[in-house]
This record gives structure tokens, sequence and C-alpha cells, in this order.
């Protein structure tokens, strides 16, 4: 684990000639319905040392909530999602039709307006993905393509106990309102869902109580505008977690490099990125996981 906590894990040499391989016999759908046992058996096939390293991966994930998986070859669409389908099974992105690789390119063909907040270029503040669904995904895995220049564009980290813990201690008001089911959160800008829902709430597994979050700024402004107002205190509640979590002393920072795949806790780790400067080409691909039964919390 390195000084920020992000356990890092290279991944073997052979990867590279196991994407052919798996390429060959395998679709990213059907990849998506195999068991967990089978892809196991599918990476020992092509790549024994794979399964040690996502082993590793899927461990860090469940203790820390993120790890940082380096020298894949992100251009294979199969082989990350056997690679994620083993750490936590694959969910569609989109369900008609179903997708489950979404691309984060900023896409300057059409009116910025029309297009979703991760194919601009602006900053994405810290937030988790799918927010306002009734079951946000566990996991998200964002694997680098593309990324042509020394700034700008940068991953943007947030993990959530150390803030809920001092919130806790600090604003223990605050602390409960937020687990209360009151805050209207809306999908922007698609509109398409909706929710009432405790921002944070306490999961307890195996004796150990850990702290999740859904969490996306601009989404519970928007449903406390167009759905309902909770309480002042709640609203007062919020403002403060908000506070936190755009408080740069809560963050860290990772540039992704080509090769790089990142896994997050989609609910005890937030994730942003620094405005992409310029015209410099960044490309990531967003695949979304849940857990496998009896594998990490
Ligand atoms: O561009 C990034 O690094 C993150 C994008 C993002 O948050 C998302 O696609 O959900
Ligand atoms: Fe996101």
């Amino acid at each position: 684990m390195s000084a920020d906590g992000l356990t890092v894990v290279r991944a073997p040499e052979g990867l590279r000639a196991a994407a052919q391989a798996v390429e060959n016999g395998h679709s990213v759908a059907g990849v998506a319905a195999m068991s967990r046992d089978d892809t196991g058996d599918v990476l020992r096939e092509v790549c024994p040392d794979a399964v040690g390293a996502l082993a590793s991966v899927s461990k860090a994930l469940s203790d820390d909530g993120l790890a940082l998986l380096q020298g894949v070859p992100t251009d294979s669409d199969v082989l990350l999602a056997l690679m994620c389908q083993f750490v936590g099974g694959l969910v569609a992105a989109t369900e008609r039709p179903v997708r489950y690789i979404d691309h984060v390119t900023p896409s300057d063909a059409t009116d910025p307006r029309q297009r979703p907040h991760s194919q601009r270029r602006t900053a994405l503040m810290p937030h988790t993905d799918q927010s306002a669904r009734g079951e946000p995904p566990h996991y998200l895995v964002l694997a680098c393509v593309a990324n042509d220049a020394e700034t700008g564009g940068e991953s943007v980290l947030v993990r959530i106990e150390p803030i809920a813990q001092w919130l806790a201690a600090s604003d223990p008001r605050s602390y409960d309102l937020l687990q209360e089911p009151e805050f209207p959160i809306f999908n922007v800008p698609k509109r398409d869902f909706a929710i009432t829902a405790p921002l944070l709430t306490v999961e307890e597994r195996d004796g150990t109580r850990r702290h999740a979050l859904r969490f996306r700024d601009e989404a519970v402004r928007a449903g406390m505008r167009e759905m309902n107002r909770p309480s002042d205190a709640h609203v007062a509640a919020f403002e403060r977690l908000s506070s936190e979590i755009h408080d740069e002393r809560w963050w860290s920072v990772h540039r992704l490099v080509p090769g790089e795949v990142l896994f997050l806790d989609n609910r005890r780790v937030l994730h942003g990125r620094k405005a992409i400067l310029g015209e410099r080409h960044r490309d990531l691909k967003r695949l979304n996981g849940r857990y496998w039964p009896g594998v990490g919390f």
C-alpha cells in the first residue's frame, strides 16, 4: 500500500497474449453471464498469474475500497470484462440496449448541454455513480486507454470513512440527520431516475461497521429544488457534508496513465476529476460491478 492508501498491483507479463486468447473464445455479454468460478478457470488457463493479481485487487477493494492495477492491455473490452467479472459481477451501464462498457471521452461534436458531464472537459466534483438509482452499482472500474498530457484530468478520490468519523465526532446532529431517508436525489442531466433516500448509511458485516454514501452534489440540489425540500436542519446537514467533500484536505489525486485500471467501491470512495485541459486526448472505459455473494463487503 502506498502512502495515500492506494494499493498498486502490477499485472503479469502474459496479459497481452491472454487478451488475444480471451477475445477468440468470448464476448463481453458472454463473460457477463459467467460465474465467478468460471471466470477464474478462464483466467487460469490463459494467464495463471492473473488470478493472484486480481485476488490482491479484490482484497484491497474489500479492505480499503480501492485498488489500482497497472500494465493492463485496456484496449481489450473482453479482457476488461473478464477481470471485472472476476472481481465483482458486471452490471450493465445501460439496459436497452444492454451495454457493459461506456467510454468517458470528451466529445466536442455536439452541444455540451446535451452531453453527460463525463463527456465534457469540465472538472467533476467527487460523487458516487448512479446515485439516483435504488441500487447504485457497488463497484466502479475506470480503465485508462489514453491520456496524452501531463496535467489536467487527474482523478480525485475521496474516502468516506474518515469524513464520516470526523462528522460523527464534530457534528453529531448532522451525522444523524444524513442517515435519515429525507434527501431527494434527481438524476441530472437525463432526469430519468429520482429517489428520496439517506445520503449516509452504516453497513455492518462480520462485526465491522463501515460507512457508505450516495452523493452527487448537483443531483441533491436539483432534487431539493424540483422534488421536495427537506427540513432546514437536513439542508444544513447536506451543506456540511458537501463542504467537507469539496475540501481538498480529504482528497487523494492520481493521474491515470494508459494501462492503469482503477477499481473503486462506489459507496465507500467518491470519485471526481480535474478539468481536462486544452485539446488533450483522454479516453477511459467505465464498467460497473456488484459484490459477489460472500466476496468483498
Ligand atoms: O473522467 C473521469 O475520470 C471520471 C468520470 C466519471 O466520474 C464517470 O464517468 O462517472
Ligand atoms: Fe462518475
